[in-house]
């Protein structure tokens, strides 16, 4: 019997391995990948298994992933095995792995936690591709860049835990490892902070669309949650405290730390320069830290110019810049900055702040510029020959809230759109600008801003598949990147996203998914 199963498997071996060679499919693409004209079939009754503490929760975890799996029914007593294999002195680099499938084994090896996890994601995309019938081969792989991140923007709208898990989960499959999290805004402030109860109560009231919609916010006890789910994903989580523009929210709130405003920029800026303001800040950034163990703390420091007309008549506020030669507003703006970088470099961590803090004077050893403005490529130059560190997330092509094509009609325009294809491409057309500075280019990120994204259908839409092209770009060698092979393989991650009931753009059946409507007739925009 046993005989016969074992030549039952053999023939099914040589007969799948002509249809399964040259088809292997791995998002994002890996660094090296050799195959052979042999087959390795996954049975139900494999050992799994691991070299210690995390290896051996990582072999738990695929044993309980497999379980799920319909396809795997030949039954063969088995001596063949998976192992999971961590060894912190072998020469891998921090998130380099290998995972080789022979037709006896598939052996997962790396140096560190976030290799071995990675080596799992790739081996689970390959089973769930190939229906249990593995390629011999050999992989060795290693990112690009060390930060691929998406940042969501719950002020604007507010999605919720199981949405934000959901895409974590996503976001692991694809190797992407930070979460950069947009919880405070104009709109809405979106984090329980226990010393000041009304930033919830009152500041996280109303949406983009209604500045009444009933409170929504995460408890503490739901921060650490998922950034504890995060965490088991090689996720990193960082907040933004968003000053000292978009502030409105808070300033609602808390009247006495408010720098004024005008019209529909009421309350938009921290008063800038009272006492007040920087024991405030340094209370809230007390809790942020307790909560999110990252080092990073990302502090906004953007258009604080949109609402801080007070500030140019406020005599107090004239005085300060008089009394301290700041000049203008525009050096009072940087005052804040630099001691806001100051209080977070007090407490540990390392801020990080959007382009416009490459002119505030802080020293690049204590802020990390997150670059946004792609029409002012100079100040990314500039943030790179100051030794600043950089995080790439230019408006085009990495906003979420640009379209994705020709007849869509929701979402910003500037100068064209961001397609699939201009997010997978970059950073090609503007390496020139990056030569010699290599080495201070963190990575890149995807940022999906939500004024007019409004529910989970066009936040999938907006997202899917060009998150997929993003983490792509992040973590394949540049010499291995190539936008055919890329398309070519995609549908096999759409079928995943059907299989979760996740709704995404077809690039290949533009009408098959029609864009969800608009949350509101004036977001049906064309430019800005
Ligand atoms: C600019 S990016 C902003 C956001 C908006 C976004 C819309 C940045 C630092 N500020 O407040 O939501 O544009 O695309």
């Amino acid at each position: 019997m046993n005989y016969i199963k074992r030549l039952e498997l053999f023939i099914l071996q040589w007969c799948i391995a002509l249809t399964v060679l040259a088809q292997i499919t791995v998002f994002p693409w890996p660094a090296h990948l050799t195959e052979k004209k042999e087959i390795f079939i996954l049975t139900p009754n494999i050992n799994i298994k691991g070299n210690g503490e995390y290896a051996d929760k990582l072999a738990q975890d695929l044993c309980q992933d497999l379980k799920n799996l319909s396809f795997l029914n030949i039954k063969i007593p088995e001596k063949r095995s998976i192992e999971f294999r961590l060894n912190t002195q072998s020469d891998f680099e921090k998130e380099a792995y290998s995972l080789k499938i022979d037709t006896e084994k598939i052996l997962l090896e790396a140096s560190s936690k976030e290799g071995l996890f990675y080596a799992k994601e790739t081996l689970w995309q390959m089973i769930k591709q190939r229906k249990g019938k593995l390629a011999v081969c050999h992989i060795k792989d290693y990112p690009q860049y060390q930060w691929r991140g998406f940042m969501l923007d719950e002020s604007r709208h507010f999605f919720g835990k199981e949405k934000v898990k959901q895409y974590l989960d996503l976001m692991a499959s694809l190797k992407l490892n930070v979460f950069h999290w947009h919880l405070t805004d104009e709109t809405g402030w979106r984090i329980e902070i226990k010393r000041y109860p009304k930033l919830t109560t009152e500041g996280s009231i109303g949406n983009w669309h209604n500045p009444q919609a009933p409170a929504k916010y995460y408890t503490q006890k739901d921060i650490r949650e998922i950034v504890a789910y995060a965490a088991d994903r090689n996720i990193m989580v960082i907040p933004e405290f968003d000053m000292p523009g978009h502030a409105t929210a808070v300033c609602r709130a808390y009247p006495e730390v408010s720098g004024g405003g005008e019209g529909r920029w009421k309350h938009f800026t921290f008063h800038p320069c009272k006492e007040e303001t920087f024991r405030f800040i340094s209370n809230v950034l007390d809790e942020l830290i307790d909560l999110f163990p990252s080092p990073y703390i990302h502090i906004g420091g953007d258009e604080v110019h949109f609402g801080n007309q007070s500030w140019f008549t406020d005599p107090n506020i004239q005085r300060f810049i008089k009394e301290n030669n700041l000049i203008n507003e525009t050096g009072l703006e940087h005052y804040f900055i630099r001691r806001v970088v100051d209080i977070v470099a007090s407490k540990g961590k390392t801020a990080i702040g959007w382009d416009e803090i490459v002119d505030a004077g802080v020293s690049p050893s204590k802020v990390i510029v997150m670059w946004w403005r792609h029409d002012r490529k100079y100040q990314l130059l500039k943030a790179l020959e100051y030794g600043y560190r950089v995080i790439m997330t230019p408006r085009r092509p990495f906003y979420g809230d640009f379209i994705q094509y020709a007849s869509h009609k929701i979402g910003r325009q500037w100068s064209g759109y961001n397609t699939l294809e201009t997010v997978y491409d970059y950073p090609s057309s503007i390496n020139y600008l990056m030569r010699g500075y290599e080495k201070q280019v963190m990575g890149m990120q995807f940022s999906m801003w939500t004024e007019r994204i409004a529910n989970e259908k066009r936040l999938d839409f907006m997202t899917f598949p060009r998150l997929i092209a993003l983490a792509e770009a992040a973590w394949t060698l540049e010499t291995r990147k190539e936008c055919t092979s890329f398309l070519q393989r995609l549908p096999i991650f759409l079928q995943w996203l059907d299989e979760k009931g996740i709704y995404y753009f077809n690039p290949f059946q533009p009408s098959s998914t029609p864009e969800p409507d608009a949350p509101d007739k004036e977001d049906v925009l064309k430019n800005g």
